[in-house]
């Protein structure tokens, strides 16, 4: 820090998981903190809907608009007319938002189901665990077989990297499962890279469960005390021998085979999934088969064992988080471009307060959701650092701090430590937290609930305030001067020892499991696979992108300087073009035009186009999500299905 200003930023020398070491993304985000876009004052549209012309506004004149406003359309269409959207813009428990929530709840606002990340990933591992705690990714270090289950972690997660090389250089075996040649697949530390169809992974372990009893590798003691539907989940893999399953999901049988007996045999045997399987119409069956296997293995015994999935519900058991807000009507964020364009909603949504979010960007049927953000009649605030694509259609936009300039406390789906967040410096330009905004326009509303004052501190105060042992002896005053500290979950955690499942029987559920394609998908839908052949898969690929957030910023782009549309050579001579040359990609969504890069990594019959560039930094200014389906599971829980939509490449005629 020199004069008040930040120079440098590294990670805690101290810290098991970092080591004094940050990612490529966050490297570069003093940057970010002190860029010259920054939004530093509330600003009021001038200009038409998405056109970014703004005026700069004071504080109180802002926020006496939007509480007139929301006033004024909770009085005439009641206040579920009012709707907040926010996501993961902060992992910060208090600025993501327990004072927005406190003040929608009291407004009785349309409230917003945070399920585009995790969510289906949470319910297929509950249907086998009840609440589905995995194993310290750290403690991969003492697995002797690694699967890298459908994760990019050298790109997404490189800090449980060194854990893997640590377990390498004991002779782990490592195998990733993942439909495309990611950068971690194709890492020399990679033992066997199976490269399954897209969506095909329940085959998979359909048939890793029939070699598994076919070569008697299971333990009948083991599954007749802790399992139950154990004759079920039988049935269900005796019908997928690996034969079947080699052509449904073009890994070869012998390949197959060798998966089965290795994780059954070479214990500790670990499975790291995050959420890629899950962002799928049937990606609750394939979070669920994942965490099928050790439950079938029994490979939970050991320490180095089991299922390695997100950390977060262990800082959520632990932690006094609200519980009892009220319920109300509520929308999955999937749907937000279907919701604002509903006028048939009753009442329709006429106030949008967007804040840690950048739905322009980030969610599926991107034309839908811009056509929604461009309707007069929808009174749309957002908090945000930067000029997004959102923040360009909004008609107020509020300034926010960032990490720097406000306090917090940091939780993980990667490792066991929380964190308090400190700011190091004052808030830029007008600068506000999101908790301080909403205080403020709780205040401006005359809303008398005094839990709408409480300061941040507090509210860390209670969070903290809870008698889970796991929170033994962490408090305020702890994380002032450590800065972090580990939940009380001892080393080598193995959360089923001498512990039940939280199932109503306290046994593994394994019951019937069955394969089935996604309707969007070239076995579920031939009629629109016959129209739109190519499978679209729409991950996070640059290491210098963190979903939407970089996607506008010259420097972190990547050196193409555009999102290419990766092709397999044989689909792309069917179809007559070359490395570089400019391809339609659409469907009955959304077209867009990109230059085609033609590479063995993705499979024949898949195309990928990365996530999270801006509109203005896309050729045809939308992102790949204007291609994507904006469905949500029947019950309305989960993710969107961003990797798993048909479409047809043809090659547009150069000038
Ligand atoms: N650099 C960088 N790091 C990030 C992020 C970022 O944007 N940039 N985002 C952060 C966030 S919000 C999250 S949620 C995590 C996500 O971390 P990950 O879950 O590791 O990342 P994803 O890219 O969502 O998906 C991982 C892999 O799943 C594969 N996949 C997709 N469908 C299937 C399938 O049907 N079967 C199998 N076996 N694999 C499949 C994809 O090809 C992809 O390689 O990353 C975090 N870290
Ligand atoms: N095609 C496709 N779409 C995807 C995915 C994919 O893999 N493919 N991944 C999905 C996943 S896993 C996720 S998590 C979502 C991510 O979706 P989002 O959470 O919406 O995306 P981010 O870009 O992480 O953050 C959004 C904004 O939050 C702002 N922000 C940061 N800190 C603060 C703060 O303190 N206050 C406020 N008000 N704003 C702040 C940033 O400036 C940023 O513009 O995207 C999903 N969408
Ligand atoms: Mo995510």
């Amino acid at each position: 820090m020199v004069d008040g200003r930040v120079v440098r930023l590294r990670g805690a020398a101290g810290h098991p998981t970092t080591r004094g070491q940050l990612c490529p993304k966050v490297n570069r985000f003093i940057s970010r903190v002190y860029h010259p876009d920054r939004v530093l004052n509330p600003l009021r549209r001038t200009g038409p809907k998405g056109s970014a012309e703004f005026e700069p506004i004071g504080w109180e004149e802002a926020l006496t608009e939007i509480a007139t406003q929301l006033s004024d359309v909770a009085t005439e269409h009641g206040a579920e007319a009012v709707m907040q959207f926010s996501f993961d813009g902060t992992q910060g428990v208090v600025q993501k938002g327990i004072m927005a929530d406190r003040f929608f709840d009291a407004l009785g606002a349309s409230d917003i189901r945070r399920h585009l990340c995790g969510v289906t990933a949470w319910l297929g591992a509950s249907d086998v665990t009840g609440l589905p705690f995995g194993i310290d990714p750290e403690d991969l270090q003492h697995s002797q077989t690694i699967i890298l289950w459908g994760t990019n972690t050298l790109l997404t997660n490189r800090h449980l990297w060194p854990s893997i090389e640590a377990a390498k250089a004991n002779g782990a075996i490592l195998v990733v499962i993942d439909p495309i040649r990611t950068a971690t697949a194709a890492a020399p530390e990679v033992d066997a890279f199976l490269q399954v169809r897209p969506g095909t992974d329940v085959a998979l372990v359909l048939a890793m469960i029939n070699v598994m009893v076919r070569d008697d590798l299971l333990d009948p003691i083991w599954l007749d005390e802790r399992t139950s539907g154990w004759d079920e989940l039988r049935g269900s893999a005796e019908a997928m021998p690996a034969s079947i399953a080699a052509e449904i999901t073009g890994i070869a049988t012998a390949d197959i085979e060798w998966l089965a007996r290795t994780y059954a045999a070479n214990q500790p045997a670990a499975i790291r999934v995050l959420v890629g399987p899950e962002h799928r119409e049937r990606g609750r069956d394939i979070m669920r088969s994942i965490a099928l296997l050790p439950a079938v293995s029994g490979s939970w015994r050991h320490v180095g064992g089991g299922l390695a999935r997100s950390t977060q519900v262990y800082f959520e058991e632990a932690l006094n988080y609200p519980t009892s807000r009220p319920p109300r009507r509520a929308f999955n964020m999937a749907a937000l471009g279907a919701v604002l364009n509903d006028n048939s909603l009753d009442p329709p949504i006429k106030a949008l307060v967007v804040h840690n979010s950048n739905p322009a960007v980030i969610c599926p049927d991107q034309n839908a959701v811009v056509g929604g953000l461009q309707r007069e009649d929808l009174l749309t605030v957002v908090l945000e650092q930067f000029m997004t694509d959102t923040a360009r259609y909004a008609d107020i936009v509020l300034p926010v701090t960032t990490q720097l300039e406000h306090l917090d406390l940091m939780i993980s789906w990667g490792h066991f430590y929380l964190a308090l967040n400190l700011p190091a410096i004052e808030p830029l330009g007008e600068a506000l937290p999101n908790s301080e905004i909403f205080r403020r326009l709780a205040e401006t509303m005359g809303m008398a609930d005094p839990s709408l004052r409480a300061s941040d501190e507090e509210m860390i105060r209670e969070l903290l305030d809870s008698p889970h042992p796991w929170l033994d002896g962490i408090t305020y005053e702890r994380l002032v001067t450590d800065g972090w500290a580990r939940l009380g979950v001892a080393p080598g955690h193995r959360p089923y020892v001498g512990a039940n499942p939280a199932t109503d029987d306290g046994r593994f559920h394994l019951g019937r499991l069955e394969y089935v394609p996604g309707s969007e998908t070239r076995g579920g839908d031939p009629d629109r696979a016959a129209r739109y052949p190519l499978t679209l898969m729409s991950r996070k690929q640059h290491i210098k992108f963190l979903n939407a957030n970089y996607g506008g910023f010259p420097k972190h782009l990547p050196i193409e300087g555009e999102p290419l549309l990766e092709i397999h050579p044989s689909d792309a001579v069917i179809r007559n073009f070359g490395d570089g040359d400019k391809v339609a990609v659409g469907n009955h969504r959304g077209r867009l035009i990109v230059s085609a890069r033609i590479s063995s990594d993705v499979q024949p019959g898949l195309v990928t186009l990365p996530f999270g560039w801006w509109h203005r930094s896309s050729p045809d200014d939308r992102g790949v999500n204007a291609l994507l389906n904006a469905d949500v599971p029947p019950d309305g829980a989960g993710s969107a299905f961003f990797h798993e939509n048909l479409v047809e490449v043809t090659p547009v005629a150069q000038e």
